[in-house]
């Protein structure tokens, strides 16, 4: 229903979203976007980019007097970086006329842990930055530019998405499922690491610090909650209609991600059916329904299907790539060892993974939601949603 594509590398002059399947009619602010963008480069461990880039998406399609009209959205984010990078990502085989920036020579050295390698043989390239442009994290301020607008429809409705930082290193808060959407959501967007618990956020804090300070990088963990999703988005009755595999695929699909779980994820694997599961109870039922669930150790998620709790989604993130204190690796030119290439980067960047994975949620329940509650026009939506909600509670 909803889909989007995006191009354009790390240094190239600008990234490009298409996102297409909104319904006319949903307001889009400019400064909305804005305000997600800002939140993704923030987060204590960023490098130095993130001081260089102010991400602003300008709408150059598919929206008319702050409404969509029903074609596809077009966004574009310009690099300010471009300007010191004319001559490397030149896209003539000559370098033009007037173009800035320095010549950089080419990378051949691959990084252990980044897409080098495998890119290099894969597209067949002798340059590696021909791999790492577009192999870059950076592409994350499309996906977050697309996802501001899922979200947007989403809020229309009444479903909304927030995150914060689980674990930094070998730094975690404990009983990450238990925080509540509210605590998340409270968090300052200049909040250092996202972090729910002051104390915690210190000796994340100090993680990234001692990593700085040692040449390496730090990865960990967060949470995304979304609240108000109704019970019945999904399907059990084929794989690939499954949400919790199309979440847990938007998730994994973030730069850096390992691992996702839903719910208590890996930890519901050691315990018990009888405190595994969440017990299901007559009456007290939030928003309507007449059922209600003590606990939410489902995630939310029950057979691949919204069960009406909050959706409760964590992704692991490994450390960074790229090491100010290079790994083996070797020389593509001579085959022989050399340490691994070392590009300006980030020590940690999980909060503003963070950021990245409510967007790739809110992309897929958006996704979700419209394919239950179809319509050309918002106003076809809300009619589809309430006649529906007004059915099921009638039985449910
Ligand atoms: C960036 C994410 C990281 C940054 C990048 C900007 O991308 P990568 O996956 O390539 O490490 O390092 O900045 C640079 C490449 C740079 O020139 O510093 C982002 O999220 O915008």
């Amino acid at each position: 229903m909803l889909r989007f594509l995006t191009a354009g590398e790390s240094h190239g002059q600008a990234l490009v979203t298409i996102l297409d399947g909104l319904p006319a009619g949903l307001r889009i602010d400019a400064e909305v976007i804005a305000t997600q963008l800002a939140r993704r480069q923030r987060g204590y461990g960023r490098g130095r980019r993130m001081a260089i880039e102010a991400d602003r998406a300008e709408i150059i399609g598919g929206v008319r007097a702050g409404e969509t009209i029903g074609g596809p959205v077009a966004l574009i984010i310009r690099n300010r970086d471009w300007e010191n990078w004319q001559r490397t990502m030149a896209i003539t085989p000559e370098v033009p006329e007037g173009a800035t920036g320095a010549n950089r020579a080419p990378v051949t050295r691959p990084r252990p842990g980044h897409a080098d390698l495998a890119g290099a043989i894969k597209y067949d390239r002798s340059d590696i930055r021909d791999v790492l442009e577009r192999a870059s994290a950076r592409e994350t301020a499309a996906r977050v530019a697309a996802g501001a607008i899922a979200a947007e429809l989403l809020r229309a409705v009444g479903i909304e998405i927030t995150s914060h930082v689980v674990a930094i290193g070998g730094v975690a808060i404990s009983a990450a499922h238990t925080v509540s959407f509210e605590r998340a959501a409270a968090l300052a967007d200049d909040s250092l690491v996202r972090c729910v618990d002051r104390g915690v956020e210190q000796q994340m804090i100090a993680e990234i610090n001692a990593a700085r300070e040692a040449g390496d990088t730090v990865g960990g963990a967060f949470e995304v909650i979304a609240r108000g999703v109704p019970p019945g988005l999904g399907s059990y009755t084929h794989w690939d209609r499954k949400l919790d595999g199309r979440l847990a695929q938007a998730l994994m699909s973030i730069h850096a991600i390992k691992a996702v779980g839903i719910g208590l994820g890996s930890e519901g694997a050691s315990l018990p059916g009888s405190r595994m599961h969440d017990e299901i109870l007559p009456d007290g039922g939030a928003d309507g329904w007449s059922w209600n669930r003590p606990t939410n150790n489902a995630g939310g998620l029950e057979g691949g299907v919204t069960n009406g709790e909050e959706v409760r989604l964590t992704a692991f993130m490994k450390p960074i790539s790229t090491l100010m204190k290079p790994l083996r690796s070797i020389d593509l030119t001579t085959m022989q060892e050399a340490p691994a290439t070392i590009e300006r980067s980030d020590v940690c960047a999980v909060p503003a993974a963070a950021v990245v994975g409510e967007a790739m949620t809110a992309l897929v329940l958006a996704d979700a939601f419209l394919e239950s509650f179809a319509g050309d026009a918002m106003s076809d939506v809300f009619a589809a949603y309430a006649a529906w909600r007004e059915r099921r509670q009638a039985r449910f």
